[in-house]
């Protein structure tokens, strides 16, 4: 019998990957963790040009979001000539800014960051929830990855532990999100005759293919 995890129906490798991906710790698997095959992007980002948008509120801490993203560009392959990064005032502005950086084509993938710590008027709900929504209007709207690294929390703390501290970087596994959608979208732009509405995917991002 199927456990609530299990969807009945769905093919058992599925189900290996799905349980694989939720592990205790809930960081991402790496890629070469993942079971049940199937089509993914490459974690290799040679080739690749991302753009990074970066809140200065909360300063301290989205300084080492972008520590924690460049880092991993870095370690991925990514060339520093093939990146770009923007500041903005706040984390409501990070959408435009991705919107923006979007549509000038010239990148696989965008990667926002920003830190929403909650103070004690309902200011964060709007930031955190329009930043959000608005990264996520942009992906879909402009069919490229946008990736969200905005650390939304109760306090500094939760921030520092997230931002390079005791529990990781956001900033890190965002721009290693941001390299896996790129080359993900390149792989299935690449195929794009099995992939039903996306016949304009192919002409949607950069030239070229490192996935
Ligand atoms: N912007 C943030 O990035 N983080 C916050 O915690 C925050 N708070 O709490 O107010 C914040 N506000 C500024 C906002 O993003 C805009 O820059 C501002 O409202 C101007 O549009």
């Amino acid at each position: 019998m199927a456990t609530a995890d299990e969807v009945p129906g769905v093919d058992l490798g599925q189900q290996t990957a799905r349980r694989v991906a939720r592990t205790a710790t809930h960081r991402l698997p790496a890629i070469d963790e993942m079971e049940g095959g199937g089509i993914r992007g490459s974690d290799d980002g040679t080739g690749l040009a991302i753009a990074v948008a970066c809140s200065r509120f909360n300063g301290h801490v989205t300084d080492m979001l972008l520590a924690g993203a460049l880092a991993e560009l870095d370690r991925r392959g990514v060339a520093e000539t093939d990146r770009t990064v923007v500041w903005v005032p706040g984390a409501f502005e990070l959408p435009l800014a991705a919107m923006t950086l979007a549509g000038t084509r010239q990148f696989d993938a965008v990667i926002c960051l920003g830190a929403v710590i909650r103070g004690e008027t309902s200011h964060y709900d709007f930031v955190a929830g329009e930043c959000a929504a608005g990264i996520q209007r942009v992906q879909l709207d402009m069919r490229l990855p946008v990736v969200f690294g905005v650390l939304t929390t109760e306090n500094l703390d939760q921030a520092l532990a997230r931002a390079g501290g005791a529990l990781g970087n956001k900033g890190t596994e965002a721009a290693a999100t941001a390299i896996e959608m790129a080359n993900l979208l390149r792989r299935l732009a690449s195929t794009a005759a099995g992939v039903p509405g996306n016949a304009d995917t192919a002409t949607a991002g950069p030239a070229g293919d490192a996935g």
